[in-house]
């Protein structure tokens, strides 16, 4: 009797790790970034009010998927507090870096008065600074999901493999006055991750 009821025991725990094995998966309800809101600042430092006007540099949570009908292929989101398409004045860089196997790596998009550049993959250098290179890829910029989706072949990423990590997980978002605006060039507002709530690393699932 012992026996059968510490069977019973044994497959439910097997049960409910393999459950949680499968909600643990990047997603909207779990992402791997969770930021705090209203936390726009001047030059990345000083909080200030209001931050009405500046909800779509305001990120909410990001986080990394797969489909295991594209196994070669990373999805990063990103969403935000209220995403919009058009900008009047700003330029606005939406980010998110990472490391894989020492190697930093950083997706991004640009949103100019103009309109918005591709959805761009690239190589930092070792200080993460910098894109050593960068690529085209693919991507989805939704003002009514409010989410930013960067579709990034894993061969453009350093071919991340089955179980390993993306680690150092690193979303920002800046606005400054685009270049040819004859305006100061450097970055006025900032929703940086050194506040976020949860931050966590994503393991490769294909
Ligand atoms: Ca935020
Ligand atoms: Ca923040």
């Amino acid at each position: 009797m012992m026996k059968k009821i510490v069977g019973i025991l044994v497959c439910m725990l097997l049960i409910l790790v393999s459950f949680s094995i499968c909600v643990s998966a990047g997603s909207e309800e779990d992402p791997e970034i969770v930021d705090r809101t209203f936390d726009v600042k001047l030059f990345g430092l000083i909080p200030f009010l209001p931050q009405m006007y500046f909800k779509n540099a305001d990120f909410e949570s990001v986080w990394f998927y797969e489909q295991v009908d594209h196994p070669d292929t990373l999805y990063i989101c990103m969403k935000l507090r209220e995403l919009k398409i058009i900008s009047e004045t700003y330029e606005f860089n939406y980010v998110v870096d990472w490391t894989y196997n020492n190697v930093n790596y950083g997706a991004f998009i640009r949103l100019f008065p103009q309109g918005l550049t591709s959805f761009l993959v690239g190589t930092l250098d070792e200080d993460g600074n910098d894109y050593v290179d960068y690529v085209v890829c693919e991507g989805t910029f939704n003002d009514e999901t409010n989410i930013i989706t960067w579709i990034i072949p894993k061969s453009e990423i350093g071919n991340p493999g089955k179980w390993t990590k993306i680690t150092n997980i690193f979303p920002f978002i800046n606005i400054r006055f685009p270049l040819d605006s004859g305006k100061v060039k450097f970055d006025l507002f900032k929703d940086l991750p050194w506040n976020v709530k949860i931050t966590k690393d994503y393991s490769i699932k294909y």
